[in-house]
């Protein structure tokens, strides 16, 4: 996960990874270390030859050089304190009776489309947290709505974590009832492992990525309450099975709900809205039989 890519608080990590930059191989590093995988996953994993896993392990990847207990516990750390922060967030969402749903995604699918044709279709408050690595283009599409948006830029990280949440919660002060949207940064990877204080995790997906993805990003599936599987308009022209994709979104995750939408000509657009309202009923009469 993020100890890999450093996207995490990378200063524990860093420190760590830079241990291994000392590599004892005579060859470019990148190279030594694929040769180190190739070999050690050849002898011990089903003797798939040619094939390389690094998520065997109980850390579930690997880092060159770094052992597996390390890496338990760099994760372990960098999500507990986010965890700490999505609570602080959760307290605040639900002291305002507001339902947070949190978009995640590869780039493309349609996130920021669909949000506008929901804030048009939907009544009530609303309000948008976007998130990306640059540029203010999706807050900026929001707001021609009407809505309320902020966006986080997030450099060159590849996720939205609770902290930011907290800080943008401050900017945008939202009524109480405000449905909240998070449109994390697109990516099918990071985002999976990060609580934002969010209600639910909304997988979106296009039906031109491929019936397969649930199965190769199993993560960002078991870590959502519902996927969105867009661009049903393009169907036709794809050779794309949708029996086939919600089937794979079920091995992955046998809660998923799924709906089927266009972002582009409103289809399933109704079962969308009516799902966020029956969810944020129900959160709001768990509240109240507290
Ligand atoms: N045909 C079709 N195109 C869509 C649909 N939803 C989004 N798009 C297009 O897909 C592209 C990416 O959409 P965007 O909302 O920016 O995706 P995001 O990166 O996930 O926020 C844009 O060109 C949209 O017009 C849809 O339901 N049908
Ligand atoms: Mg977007």
């Amino acid at each position: 996960m993020c100890t890999v890519c450093g996207c995490g608080d990378s200063h524990l990590a860093h420190d760590h990874s830079h241990d291994h930059g000392h590599s004892h191989h005579p060859h470019d590093h990148d190279h030594a270390h694929d040769h180190d995988h190739a070999h050690d996953h050849g002898h011990h994993h089903h003797g798939h030859a040619h094939n390389i896993h690094l998520g065997l392990g109980p850390a579930g990847t690997e880092v060159p050089g770094m052992s597996q207990e390390r890496l338990i516990e760099i994760e372990t750390g960098i999500l507990s304190h986010n965890d700490r922060l999505a609570q602080v967030n959760r307290a605040r969402l639900q002291a305002l009776d507001s339902f947070a749903v949190n978009l995640v995604s590869s780039p493309g699918s349609g996130k920021t489309t669909l949000l506008c044709a929901t804030i048009r279709a939907m009544e009530g408050p609303v309000a948008v947290i976007e998130g990306d690595q640059q540029t203010t283009n999706d807050a900026d599409r929001i707001r021609a709505t009407g809505a309320p948006a902020i966006q986080i830029n997030t450099g060159k990280g590849c996720h939205l974590d609770a902290h930011m949440v907290g800080h943008a919660l401050d900017h945008l002060n939202p009524a109480a009832g405000t449905t909240l949207f998070i449109e994390n940064v697109g990516n099918l990877v990071c985002p999976a492992a990060f609580d934002l204080g969010e209600d639910a995790k909304v997988a979106i997906l296009s039906v031109t990525e491929g019936e397969d993805k649930p199965l190769k990003y199993p993560d960002m599936f078991t870590a959502s309450r519902l996927a969105i599987l867009n661009k049903t308009d393009l169907a036709p022209h794809c050779d794309v099975d949708l029996d086939l994709y919600e089937a794979n979104l079920r091995r992955v995750n046998p809660l998923i709900e799924v709906i089927r939408v266009s972002a582009r000509t409103g289809e399933g657009l109704d079962r969308w809205i009516s799902w966020l309202r029956t969810n944020a009923l129900a959160k709001h009469m768990e509240q109240a039989a507290e």
